[in-house]
């Protein structure tokens, strides 16, 4: 092409062809953003007061009684239709008032929805109120940093993902002056109501809030957000109230479809696993929904692990008469065992490829690595408050920090003497990759707790994995299974005696469709000599080459591609699961505000169960407390739910777990999920976890 037929890129740029592709908005921002969520039909009345539940009943926290007397009492409120009989209620749910929101922790798909349902609830009620979104989290409370909720800014996020909107942050009010600080923010803005949209730690701090401004009579609401889906709350009796946390549909939708692809291309390829850590800062419930949906070959879920029993260890202990409390646990080693064996397993059947799932904080179900962690952090909290300095700070490099814990277990002075880091500790630490070692090491967060995701999880168990599948292979052990039928191939092309070869090398001939290498054939040499002793070659003919074919198939070459999914799943735009969960949950923060409420977290019941079905509650936050080692110190927090080994979700992927290892002559039973979608048909409309823990059936007998 000459220079003079090139049209200008100015030309280029305003053809309206080329300005519609490469602009910001495309089709499916335009749909999300007109897509208009399903209400529950408690607000199709628009009028809502509401009802005490007494007969949901909560243990109550002595220490939560202290702390949070005047939201302690509160009851689990249910949204009715219609506006409460009497005239002051009429008036104080439409009455003018200004209402603040804060996101905080890690973004969820589905918040800018939550901001969409308070709007358009407060704005029906009455047109004057008035919202805002503090800017980066409780920071913005702090500083006093917010912007306007308009009708054209939520209308931009309207069904969107993550929480740009208002961005968030992860700083926490703990201290009597944010308390105060918090107060005069929302005095200046004469705020009616807060509502704080976070996880345990969020909701625990709404809970200190609510409880800080009773007496300003400003309210605050929580929502339960987290990707984690580690908010599920049931009641003394076990009935759920609330099923999950918002976002982590979309998350485990966003995961499961990446991970699928995986599988199709490890199916596809057979040449590498792939080695996937999944978010979940201590929960594994992300995993697990991501197995359910993807099927993928090997998932670990921390609690499983933690709940371990090391049964021939126990018997053997018990043969001498005693007891051996390291049976019980998991340990890396064993963990790195376990993997190798899938591994081991499938390769055999010719499979050296496949997809694992690694929950991110499988670490924290390891005795000797939680170990760790609870007494690294009680060390850091005690320099903290003994030198009035940050441990982080004070000793930056890795280097410092070791030479610290060197010194401590000396004992060097008496000021730093620790009975918790002795010179076993100290050995033991020392043995440990040094990125390992700095990940330990990793400053807490606000709330105190352990950064999981800043660790090389997947890295640590899988070098382990490495290295011992390394001493399987010299042992013979770890081979990749020769299909009958390409060895009967190779024989006929070289035409040698099927049977007299195949004895020969073979441990299992004819035994099995795969052929398995026997173990003292672990080279060139090895295989030469079994072939001279069986008569087939002489010691100075050569290995026949398709003899050499075989052999070199089935040295298995074990490789490995990680990937982190995390960030991007709670980016992820919501699914429509979570688009009509977390709007529903906008209007009951709205209608709990309206009717006075304060210290109670929105939530929906019966999200395992069809739409129709959705009932809107506000449970108190001060029921849900309890006491959790922090910085080294027990503190109140809102408890968290961790995988429930007994949960029908959990004990089909354990019955599930030998098909989906597939170590067998089968096709791999890969599911393929689908992309995230938000309107249309789907073959499940929400987790799947839900699904599988909503069904009860009379049990067994
Ligand atoms: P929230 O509990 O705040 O929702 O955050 C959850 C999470 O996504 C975890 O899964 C993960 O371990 C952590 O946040 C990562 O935090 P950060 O954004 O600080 O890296």
């Amino acid at each position: 092409m000459i220079a003079s037929d090139i049209i200008s890129i100015d030309k280029l740029l305003s053809h309206p062809k080329i300005e519609t592709a490469i602009a910001d908005i495309n089709s499916e921002t335009i749909d999300r953003r007109a897509f208009v969520p399903q209400k529950c039909r408690v607000f199709s009345n628009g009028f809502i007061s509401l009802q005490d539940q007494p007969q949901y009943q909560f243990p109550i926290n002595r220490e939560a009684k202290k702390q949070l007397p005047d939201i302690i009492h509160n009851h689990v409120q249910k949204l009715i239709p219609g506006l409460p009989d009497n005239k002051d209620g009429h008036r104080a749910f439409l009455k003018k008032r200004n209402i603040g929101i804060v996101f905080s922790g890690g973004p969820a798909p589905g918040g800018h929805n939550v901001v969409a349902g308070i709007f358009d609830a407060a704005k029906k009620a009455n047109p004057e109120s008035q919202i805002f979104g503090f800017i980066l989290g409780p920071e913005g409370i702090l500083e006093n940093r917010y912007v306007e909720i308009t009708s054209e800014l939520v209308n931009t996020y309207r069904n969107m993902g993550g929480f740009t909107m208002i961005k968030t942050g992860r700083s926490k009010i703990d201290s009597k002056i944010k308390m105060t600080l918090s107060r005069e923010t929302c005095q200046a803005l004469n705020i009616d109501a807060l509502v704080i949209v976070g996880g345990d730690d969020s909701n625990t701090n709404a809970a200190f809030l609510a409880q800080a401004l009773k007496i300003d009579g400003i309210q605050v609401i929580g929502i339960p957000k987290t990707i984690d889906g580690d908010i599920q709350i049931s009641t003394e009796d076990g009935e759920t109230l609330c099923a999950i946390s918002f976002g982590f549909h979309s998350a485990a939708r966003a995961f499961s479809q990446n991970i699928s692809n995986l599988c199709t291309d490890a199916s596809s390829d057979l040449k590498y696993w792939h080695v996937c850590k999944v978010m979940g800062r201590v929960a594994s419930h992300l995993a697990l929904e991501a197995a359910l949906q993807t099927h993928a070959n090997l998932t670990l879920i921390g609690e499983d692990l933690a709940d371990y029993v090391d049964k021939e260890r126990l018997k053997k202990a018990d043969e001498k008469g005693e007891v051996d409390y390291t049976a019980y646990g998991m340990t890396l080693r064993h963990l790195s065992r376990m993997i190798c064996d899938a591994i081991v397993k499938r390769a055999a059947k010719g499979k050296n490829y496949g997809v694992m799932i690694i929950p991110e904080g499988v670490l924290e179900f390891i005795n000797e690595i939680q170990i760790f962690i609870i007494k690294l952090n009680t060390i850091i909290a005690q320099y903290n408050q003994i030198y009035d300095l940050d441990f982080h700070t004070t000793f930056h490099a890795l280097d410092a920090k070791l030479e610290y814990l060197r010194r401590l277990s000396r004992g060097i002075t008496e000021k730093q003497a620790s009975p918790i880091w002795n010179a076993r500790d100290d050995e033991l630490f020392n043995d440990l990759p040094s990125f390992f070692q700095e990940g330990l090491l990793v400053e807490r967060d606000t709330h105190g707790n352990f950064q999981f995701s800043q660790v090389n999880t997947e890295k640590i168990i899988m070098d382990m994995v490495g290295d011992y599948l390394h001493i399987l292979k010299e042992k013979g052990e770890y081979k990749v299974g020769i299909e009958e039928s390409r060895f009967h191939y190779f024989m006929e092309r070289a035409n040698l005696d099927h049977d007299l070869v195949g004895k020969t090398i073979f441990r299992n001939y004819k035994e099995d469709r795969y052929y398995l290498i026997k173990k003292n054939i672990i080279s060139v040499k090895t295989l030469k000599q079994v072939l001279i002793n069986a008569g087939i070659i002489t010691n100075n003919e050569k290995v026949p080459e398709s003899v050499l074919t075989i052999f070199k198939k089935s040295v298995p070459n074990f490789k490995t591609q990680s990937h982190f999914y995390g960030y991007d799943g709670r980016g992820s735009n919501p699914t429509k699961f979570d688009c009509n969960y977390t709007y529903n949950l906008g209007l009951t923060a709205f209608s709990l505000i309206a009717n006075g409420a304060t210290g109670q977290m929105a939530v929906i019941k019966n999200l395992e169960h069809n739409l129709d079905t959705w009932e809107p509650l506000g449970i108190p936050i001060a029921r849900l407390m309890h006491l959790e080692e922090r910085k080294g110190k027990l503190t109140l927090v809102m408890e968290k739910n961790v995988v429930d080994t007994n949960s029908n979700a959990f004990r089909i992927l354990k019955a599930m777990r030998e098909k989906w290892l597939a170590a067998d002559h089968g096709e791999d039973h890969y599911r393929k999920p689908g992309p995230v979608r938000f309107r249309g048909k789907s073959e499940e409309d929400r987790p799947l976890t839900l699904v599988l823990n909503s069904i009860s059936l009379p049990p067994s007998k």
